[in-house]
């Protein structure tokens, strides 16, 4: 009955199915009469419509992929950062249309409705939200793929603000009901912590090893959908739940331990209670390491588990699967598949290393030596005794090929061991990963060749080939269709509905950018979002912006590298000059940051107080304030990033050179139409080459001469001596007068800055003000800036997901697209 799914209240998509489905789910679901419906009931009642329409898809795909014995991409991550997702599944669903007029015949407004929708924080930042990014292009493309990760109960902190101080809160995204996951009470895995191993010799007469573990718990599976855009394929996103087992609990009452077997619950529940912030010292973090290995081997097991159901053993493991370790979090992936292997399924080492090896890719995402991962050995052993046994051995029979290969070399030997040796022995989670996967690859090409040339360069001088880099994307459907709804317009209107799927079709915009009636579009297309920005400004914080002036936006998380700090030198010194009347910089400007620190960093708690009290001391100043205003956006999140992307003018990427890794934030503002003022960094550096080094604002050092000014001796006193300026914006900093009196209060800041000033800010000051007063100027150009608006957005096309997951497919994964069309299902159900 192909054609006539519309008669279909259950997943039609007409506006009056969706209707009838709606109020059926406001009766059947939510149990409620209209009269008494609150707005969450309303919420709750249009994600069960859409989730409907979801799971019809959803399990059509799930029957094409198994019949097929499909190859598929599992993407192993502790964090995805998925924010909302009614408003997302309407458009990858193609009913934006019919569900606003559906809501408005029954007299609600479709916008109040996903306002009600709590974020699904399940990330820090960037590389959770890629993570989201990435399962979104996945579908999109048909590429049969799975999403492995953790339930936490409580995602990343909610962030408020008490007098210019971030406050931590905890984020109760699941407090009222996630109507998006399928709970599957019967798909668990046993995970075990702790006791120790013993020798034994099996029936076959080999020498086999056994873990005796301390502790045994239970994953269960939440199961989301994910849609494709434009197509029918639904992929998976399996999270795990920890729960205290079954066996566990019976034991613990039989030997009438009531309350020992309740506290064993709530302690095996607490595995998956809260995602870790990240930016602290890893000291202590044992239920870290459990969190990474409980939704690891939950993983494994399940992958396990569906492979054996259409395969007699596991020999083809690695041709079915390819599992891409999202940073070194779920590194212990590598032991535990051949654990899994070894133990579980009696398989020899040399066999068990072959299908480990081959399954396992993995990507870098970061240089900083604070976040490169490892794990004292001793609570490593403690938590997975087994597990530390089977690096061990990995590691024994890789030092020994690198002894043969470089005999005379102990040192690089010494390097590249999996084990770091000194007071304290630790195992080096990104050796681990490179050791045992196929590829590693960095997240753009600078990155690429960073990883390469310092924290992997024996590993590269090892294996070349091994190496990849796959520059990162961000998906146009969020970050264009769904938050810019002025620009899809426009881009729809020229180039088809089409450039969604393929966003290189974004050109089309280029050859209007000099047009003046299209000019006037574009104008008022930014202004529109401008306007919704400052409407949402003025009501999470009271503060008012002018839509007019230059919107020069810094959103991401506080942390000294990416120098939030150093937009505040420029802010001060412009301050500065207007109070001396020296103004040289007239174009009245906005500047908005937003972000979140890490709850033990306190530098970076520092500077939101830093932004707050110049905020405080410029807005309410009337000589600066016609011409400055600064506003933080409290709470910055996926939600508040929709609406902030697209009202960027000036977009600021001013890292120290070497140590962004990517930023995918820089590609968000750039296909809006911001224009960037950046350094060469991370992916800034593929920006500028795809806009046109005239359509971007470069300053600041690069990587080379970061290293050479640091090599040279840096003395940033000297800078601060030799600038007039910049002595009189630190000594303000200084003067007690953005701190009510108190010259103590930003010490720490300045004196960073003074002594050592490791992220170079001092250095690159001169420069960054240069640019920053060149991009005031040009702002002033109207219809100049325009048109180099209109091409940052028409030359962007390039840092869609697709392309990116494209490149994973082709050159890492080796995996096809696997087209699913609910159509022939409805031929075959009628
Ligand atoms: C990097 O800092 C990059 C994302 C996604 C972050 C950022 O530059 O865009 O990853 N790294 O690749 C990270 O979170 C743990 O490392």
């Amino acid at each position: 009955m192909h054609g006539s799914s519309d008669e279909r209240t259950r997943t039609g998509m007409s506006p009056e199915a969706l209707k009838r489905a709606f109020v059926d789910s406001m009766f059947y679901v939510q149990a409620r009469y209209w009269e008494v419906a609150t707005p969450h009931d309303l919420y709750m009642a249009a994600a069960y419509t859409v989730r409907d329409r979801m799971l019809e898809r959803w399990i059509h795909t799930a029957e094409t992929y198994r019949k097929a014995h499909a190859r598929t991409v599992c993407y192993l991550s502790a964090e995805y950062l998925l924010g909302p997702q009614l408003g997302n599944n309407l458009i990858n669903l193609g009913i934006v249309d019919s569900a606003r007029q559906g809501a408005r015949d029954l007299g609600m407004d479709l916008q109040e409705i996903l306002d009600q929708e709590p974020e699904p924080g399940l990330g820090n930042g960037g590389l959770g939200r890629l993570a989201a990014c990435y399962l979104d292009s996945l579908a999109t493309l048909s590429i049969p793929a799975i999403g492995y990760g953790i339930r936490y109960e409580h995602g990343i902190f909610d962030q408020s603000i008490v007098d210019g101080w971030q406050v931590e809160d905890c984020d109760l995204w699941l407090t009222n009901g996630n109507p998006w996951e399928i709970p599957r009470p019967l798909l668990r895995f046993p995970v075990r912590f702790g006791g120790h191993t013993e020798p034994y010799t099996d029936e076959h007469g080999r020498f086999r090893v056994r873990w005796v573990p301390e502790l045994e718990l239970y994953g269960m599976a939440y199961d989301t959908p994910i849609l494709g855009f434009g197509v029918d394929n639904t992929n998976l996103l399996r999270l795990w739940h920890a729960t205290a087992g079954r066996s566990f609990d019976l034991q613990a009452f039989q030997k009438g331990d009531y309350y020992g077997a309740v506290n064993a619950k709530v302690a095996a529940e607490n595995i998956t209670k809260v995602l870790y912030p990240n930016d602290e010292p890893e000291a202590g973090k044992e239920l870290r390491l459990k969190q990474q290995y409980f939704f690891v081997s939950c993983s494994l097991q399940d992958m396990m588990r569906a492979h054996l159901q259409q395969a007699p053993n596991l020999e083809g493991f690695h041709e079915r699967y390819a599992a891409q370790l999202n940073d070194t979090h779920p590194s212990i992936a590598v032991a535990e598949l051949m654990r899994l292997c070894l133990d579980e399924h009696g398989m020899d080492w040399e066999a068990a290393w072959e299908i480990t090896r081959r399954t396992f890719a993995y990507t870098n995402h970061t240089l900083l030596p604070e976040a490169l991962e490892t794990w004292p050995v001793e609570l490593f052993g403690r938590l997975l005794p087994r597990h530390l046994e089977i690096i061990y051995e990995i590691n024994a029979r890789f030092l020994d090929e690198l002894r043969m290969r470089y005999p005379f070399d102990p040192e690089r030997v010494a390097r590249m061991s999996l084990i770091e040796e000194g007071p304290v022995r630790r195992v080096r989670m990104a050796h681990l990963a490179t050791v045992g996967s196929f590829a590693v690859n960095g997240v753009a090409a600078i990155h690429s060749e960073l990883v390469k040339s310092t924290v992997m360069r024996d590993f590269h001088e090892l294996w070349p080939e091994k190496f990849h880099n796959v520059t990162n994307g961000v998906t146009p459907r969020r970050f264009v269709q769904l938050s810019n709804p002025e620009l899809c317009g426009i881009v729809t209107d020229l180039a088809g509905p089409g450039w969604v799927r393929d966003a290189e079709n974004l050109r089309t915009l280029e050859p209007h950018a000099d047009d003046a009636a299209f000019q006037q579009r574009w104008q008022a297309m930014k202004r529109a979002a401008k306007e919704r920005l400052a409407a949402r400004i003025r009501e999470a914080t009271g503060a008012v912006i002018d839509p007019q002036s230059l919107f020069d936006i810094q959103v991401k998380r506080i942390h000294e590298y990416k120098r939030q700090h150093l937009n505040l030198l420029h802010i001060v010194a412009l301050y500065h000059r207007i109070k001396q009347g020296a103004d040289s910089d007239p174009t009245p400007r906005t500047f908005v940051f937003g972000g979140k620190a890490a709850p033990g960093y306190f530098m970076a708690k520092l500077i939101i107080k830093l932004i707050h009290s110049v905020a405080e001391v410029i807005n309410r100043d009337p000589e600066v304030n016609e011409r400055l205003r600064v506003v933080f956006v409290p709470n910055f999140n996926v939600k508040n990033a929709e609406c902030i992307y697209p009202a960027a003018d000036l977009s600021e990427q001013i890292s120290t050179a070497g140590k962004e890794a990517s930023g995918t934030g820089n590609m968000k503002f750039s296909m809006n139409g911001a224009l960037t003022i950046g350094t060469l960094d991370g992916a800034n550096v593929e920006i500028r080459h795809a806009v046109g080094h005239e359509n971007f604002f470069l300053f600041g050092l690069t990587v080379s001469e970061v290293e050479r000014t640091l090599a040279e001796g840096y003395c940033p006193w000297e800078i601060y001596r030799g600038n007039d300026e910049l002595r009189e914006v630190i000594d303000l900093l200084r003067s007690g007068l953005f701190s009510h009196g108190d010259p103590d209060l930003f010490r720490p800041l300045t004196d960073s800055l003074l002594q050592h000033d490791p992220y170079l800010l001092l250095a690159d000051y001169p420069a960054y003000i240069e640019t920053q007063a060149r991009a005031g100027d040009a702002f002033r150009d109207v219809a100049g800036w325009t048109r180099m608006s209109i091409l940052n957005s028409a030359r962007t096309g390039c840092f869609s997901s697709d392309r990116a997951i494209r490149e994973y497919c082709g050159k890492i994964w080796r995996v096809e697209p696997m087209p699913v069309s609910l159509a022939t299902n409805d031929a075959r159900v009628s």
